[in-house]
């Protein structure tokens, strides 16, 4: 029973080169959820697979980010952890299968990796270089598994040391070829030597050092969510009563369509769009807001200092420049704040200054008109959404919310640095990213109800949407089925000019066959939202929605 031709023999070299790829595998493990458990002692960005995703956002080329929020929406960071643990898996079985044969070259694959790590946990703006241990800590351990499981699995498969004067150096080891017809068990495909002890040796320290790494990944989750002082603070703090309330809702806000979204949007159901891998957690006895640059007086402001402020309450539709034409990045709070107007009031902007840079604690920043930010609409440095303070992934404890701008010129959350500066001498995250430098929203209006492809009853068929046009308000919102004409739809009750608007309309006679709906607003100063499709990228979408459905 001889099958040791040359194939067979590849075949089950190639065979024996599992237990070295699961090596690499259960070593990279070993490695990250070290790091996992020494980083929930440091800067949150001191995790590898945090600064790597954190560096690997910072990089992504525009459309490649507008793919990802287009393809998996809210999910798009799952979406990047999820490649980036294929690829590292990738990279660690062939690591493994590397150090087989030439273990120094895969050791030094692995520091060589580790130092780029290193360097994306010190390339984040809110790390030190001590920051760099939970990565110094992970390599070496990851490096010793290897080394330990690689001695074991050698022995499983059988390889031998390489006979002195060979071409490799003393230490290394070569695969042993075994002489045609003498494998005892080729049958099983293991080799002569690879006893089952020494496979059953190398299986146990495997699966040893696996649950290891699970249990220190777990672990440095838990002891990281202990040390999560923040959450804890916020589930504590009570917000003071505001000094000026928000209008109360006029009765009627949302249309009488079932299925629509609700007019208030819940904080839990409230989009989130952000480049932080791990929500920043900041201590609110911790932050401050720095003003400074071009004003007159450069001051520092506490948490304690901003709730003592007379706080006033007011209803804003946020929405995110990469919404797409019927996308649902976009979200209507009551929000709770101190007025940036009187901020800059107290610095005093010198003349030739015409903007804010706000900055992030986690280096996002925004570049914001000065004059939007001094004239008298309600620009809130927040600290309230929707009568609780900010959710952590929403800004906590303080953020920006400027009605009438996309977010990402206006809206930033755990802002700690607020710039008065000019257009012509700086430039924000996204502006240097290919997106333009100011970002006022264009009027969108969308089809909520039927969804697209719905198939609706034929007789009295119920549409709804919602629209919105920040500062100027909603005063039309028409619709067409099929090619026909442009009919009114009814609008329901305005909050204010800087909240989305719900509209209804009723096709008394939906006939049964394929239909189409488009949908397209007037706003507050008579603008038609235009037909001309563009892109999201450089500064929002623009288009009519146009949804498919069945009458049956
Ligand atoms: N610190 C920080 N703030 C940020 C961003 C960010 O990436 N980092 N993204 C901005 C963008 S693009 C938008 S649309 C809004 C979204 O706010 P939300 O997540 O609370 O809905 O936050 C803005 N503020
Ligand atoms: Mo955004």
């Amino acid at each position: 029973m001889t099958t040791d031709t040359s194939t067979g023999r590849r075949l089950r070299r190639g065979l024996a080169a599992w237990p070295f790829a699961v090596a690499g595998l259960v070593s990279a493990a070993v490695l990250f959820a070290t790091a996992e458990l020494v980083a929930a002692f440091f800067a949150t960005a001191s995790s590898p697979m945090v600064a790597m995703g954190a560096v690997f956002i910072d990089i992504t080329p525009p459309w490649l980010k507008d793919l990802a929020i287009a393809t998996f929406g809210t999910n798009d960071k799952l979406a990047l952890f999820v490649s980036i643990g294929i690829v590292s898996a990738i990279a660690a079985a062939l690591i493994g299968i590397l150090a087989r044969r030439r273990f120094g070259l895969a050791a030094g694959t692995i520091a060589l990796l580790g130092a780029a790590i290193g360097a994306s946990v010190l390339s984040r703006p809110a790390t030190g270089p001590l920051d760099v241990l939970p990565t110094i800590v992970g390599t070496l351990a990851g490096i010793g598994t290897l080394r330990l499981l690689t001695d074991r699995a050698r022995a499983a498969v059988g390889d031998t040391p390489a006979g002195a004067g060979g071409p490799r150096r003393a230490g290394e080891y070569v695969v042993r070829r075994t002489p045609s017809g003498t494998t005892p068990d080729a049958a099983t495909g293991t080799r002569a030597g690879a006893g089952k002890s020494s496979r059953r040796g190398f299986l146990a320290a495997a699966g040893l050092a696996a649950v290891a790494a699970g249990a220190m990944a777990v672990g440095g989750r838990a002891l990281s969510g202990v040390r999560n002082a923040a959450q804890a603070t916020r589930e504590a703090l009570r917000l003071p009563a505001p000094k000026t309330r928000a209008e109360p809702l006029p009765a009627g806000v949302a249309a009488d369509v079932e299925g629509m979204p609700p007019f208030v949007t819940p904080n839990a159901d409230f989009y989130r769009i952000d480049t932080a891998l791990a929500v920043p957690r900041i201590e609110p006895s911790e932050w401050s807001l720095r003003v400074h640059g071009m004003v007159e007086e450069e001051f520092t402001i506490t948490f304690d200092e901003l709730l003592q402020t007379e706080l006033q309450e007011t209803w804003v539709t946020l929405t995110c420049v990469s919404n797409a034409v019927g996308g649902d990045l976009v979200g209507n709070a009551k929000w709770l704040g101190y007025p940036l107007r009187s901020i800059l009031e107290r610095a005093r902007p010198q003349a030739g200054a015409d903007m804010v840079l706000s900055t992030s604690i986690d280096g996002f920043s925004a570049s914001t008109p000065l004059e939007v930010l001094t004239d008298d609409r309600d620009a809130l440095l927040a600290v309230g959404m929707n009568g609780e303070p900010l959710p952590l992934e929403h800004g906590f404890p303080v953020r920006m919310v400027v009605p009438g701008l996309y977010g990402y010129v206006s809206a930033t959350k755990w802002v700690v640095d607020l710039e008065v500066t000019r257009f012509a001498d700086k430039a924000a995250y996204w502006t240097t990213r290919g997106w333009d430098e100011r970002g006022p929203i264009k009027i969108a209006s969308r089809v909520d109800v039927p969804r697209a492809f719905a198939k609706v009853p034929a007789g009295r068929a119920a549409f709804g949407g919602t629209a919105w046009a920040q500062q100027r308000g909603i005063d039309k919102v028409q619709i067409r089925i099929d090619d026909g004409e442009w009919r009114d739809a009814e609008l329901a009750a305005e909050a204010s000019v800087d909240t989305w608007r719900q509209w209804s309309y009723v096709w008394e006679d939906a006939t049964p066959g394929p239909h189409s709906v488009s949908v397209r607003a007037v706003d507050g100063t008579g603008e038609v939202q235009t037909e001309e499709r563009a892109d999201p990228i450089p500064n929002g979408a623009s288009g009519w929605q146009r949804i498919q459905f069945t009458v049956e």
